[in-house]
Formats: C-alpha cells, sequence, structure tokens
C-alpha cells in the first residue's frame, strides 16, 4: 500500500513501502540518488519539470534497482538495455525526461554498445552511471572500470586489463552534456543533475561511489568509514578541467568536473527537421 505521511522533504520522491533499500551499510548509492532526488526536486518546484513527464529506466544492478525507489513511472529491464528501452520510450513519447540509471558493469559493460550509439545520436535521455568499480550485486567480478591488478572474483591474480575512461568515451562522440563526480561531494551532483535535467540531447553523469561491502573488500577498506575516506583522498575536482585531464585513475587521482556542455542538435530535434545538420 502506498505511504501518504512524509517526514522528510524527499519522502514524496520515494515509494516509501519499498524502503528500506537493499543497500548495504556504508553504500554510496543512497547518497547519490539523495542528490539527484534534490536537484529534481528543485526543478519540479521551479515549474520547468512536470514530475508526470519523469520517467526513470534501470537494467540490473544495486545502482540500476534505484528505480524501484522512486516514485515515478519507472521501468526496470534486462541487465545493459536500460538504454535502448529508454530510446524507445522517448521516440514514442518526446515529452518524456528519461532518467537511465544504473552501474558500470550494466552502462559501460554489458550495455556499452548502446551507450556509445545514445552518445553518437545524441539522443534525448540522460545516463547516470554509478562507478563503483565491480559488479558488485553479483558479489565483485571485474568490470570495465576496475583498475588493474586489483583482485576480484574473476580476477583472482590481478586485474590484467587497462580500465575504461568512460567520461573520455562519451565526450569523443556527439554527447551534449558530459560530467563526473563523486559521492563525497555530493553537491556536484545535485549540480550537475540539476544542470543535466534543462537539456536537450545525450547528457552523461559519471558518479564515482564507494561499495565498501564489495570493492572495499578487494582492496583491503571493508570499513564503510575508511572507504569514504580513501575515496575523498582521490578525488581532486576541478571544475574547469579539460578532457584531457578527466583522469579516473584510483592510485593517481579521480578528476571529477564539468567537461562537455554544449547544445548540438539532439537526435529528436533533427527527427522532427526542427534542426538539420545537412
Ligand atoms: C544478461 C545478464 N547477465 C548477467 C546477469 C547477472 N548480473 C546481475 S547484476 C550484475 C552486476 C551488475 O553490476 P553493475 O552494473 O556494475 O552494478 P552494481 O551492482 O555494481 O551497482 C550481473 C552481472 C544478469 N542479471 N543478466
Amino acid at each position: 500500500m502506498a505511504v501518504t505521511q512524509y517526514i522528510h522533504p524527499l519522502d514524496k520522491h520515494l515509494r516509501l513501502e519499498r524502503i528500506p533499500t537493499l543497500y548495504c551499510p556504508g553504500c554510496g548509492l543512497g547518497i547519490g540518488l539523495a542528490s539527484m532526488l534534490r536537484a529534481l526536486d528543485s526543478r519540479i518546484k521551479e515549474g520547468s519539470i512536470d514530475p508526470d513527464k519523469v520517467f526513470w529506466v534501470g537494467g540490473i544492478g544495486c545502482s540500476a534497482r534505484m528505480v524501484f525507489y522512486v516514485n515515478y513511472d519507472s521501468a526496470h529491464v534486462i541487465h545493459g538495455r536500460a538504454i535502448p528501452f529508454a530510446i524507445g520510450a522517448v521516440l514514442a513519447n518526446p515529452e518524456l525526461k528519461a532518467i537511465v540509471v544504473g552501474g558500470d558493469g550494466d552502462i559501460a559493460g554489458i550495455g556499452g554498445n548502446h551507450l556509445l550509439h545514445a552518445a553518437r545520436r545524441n539522443v534525448d535521455l540522460i545516463v547516470v552511471m554509478f562507478t563503483n568499480f565491480v559488479y558488485a550485486m553479483t558479489g565483485g567480478q571485474v568490470a570495465p572500470t576496475t583498475p588493474r591488478g586489483v583482485k576480484t572474483t574473476t580476477t583472482p591474480r590481478g586485474n590484467p586489463e587497462y580500465p575504461m575512461n568512460a567520461v573520455k568515451l562519451v565526450t569523443s562522440l556527439n554527447a551534449n552534456y558530459v560530467a563526473r563526480a563523486s559521492i563525497t561531494t555530493p553537491h556536484y551532483i545535485e549540480q550537475y543533475f540539476y544542470k543535466a535535467l534543462g537539456k536537450k540531447g545525450f547528457r552523461f553523469i559519471e558518479v564515482v561511489s564507494a561499495c565498501p561491502e564489495v570493492y572495499g573488500r578487494h582492496i583491503g577498506l571493508r570499513n564503510p568509514v575508511e572507504m569514504y575516506n580513501e575515496l575523498k583522498k582521490r578525488v581532486k575536482h576541478k571544475p574547469k578541467a579539460s578532457i584531457e585531464e578527466a583522469e579516473i585513475d584510483w592510485d593517481k587521482g579521480i578528476v571529477t568536473g564539468e567537461f562537455v556542455d554544449r547544445d548540438n542538435p539532439s537526435y529528436i530535434e533533427i527527427l522532427r527537421g526542427e534542426q538539420s545538420e545537412i
């Protein structure tokens, strides 16, 4: 049964009957979701977004599971396929504000191909990718973002692969907005998501998150406070950073900031013939 008595200012954005979440103690996803909801709340209050047009889509994973908890139209779809599902929805109803949430495995791993082509087409949707450096929900397999050398359940001798920098990847395509924030700086998640909500075209925000229970265990930092502090130490906020500086390296540092903010014609504008690039 839907809960109607709200205590916290963000309660109205949540399906309270589904709270508590399945997130582990010390997980960064609650900070990420609350920051996004604060931005959405501001947009709704100022009248620039109609809550009935907001549509969340998530694939599979702890991060994608957010769509269970938000009090909006939402779809929980198969692993890696949140982006194509959202594209179908916005093409059928261009009025929708489609928000895709997912982990680095869901968005950049199994769904990586969709990420490339949605960015290339500048499709009208926001993708928020939570990077916790592993496939968390299934117990910590190697992800495309796992740092080299880290021992995971599928790389017991240490990850031999080079990790993906999704911000650099998406920037090389046609996205209108690309930013990276960290759960240790929630105000930037809120600020970037607020900005993304006001734009058209493809908007990508990478949120670096803390997963003490799974990633922390792999690197010997299972205590949530330690994990949070270690992440905080590594984050270097550079508001005007160039894309060349957009490093994400557990040893060298994680650069956060806005990397792309432009207004190229969006996919829907091009399809409608409102804007022509030809
Ligand atoms: C097609 C398919 N392959 C694999 C799985 C198993 N699976 C469920 S969640 C998950 C990992 C999700 O990791 P990520 O997307 O990084 O999200 P996180 O849990 O870390 O937030 C996997 C591999 C699945 N459900 N469906």
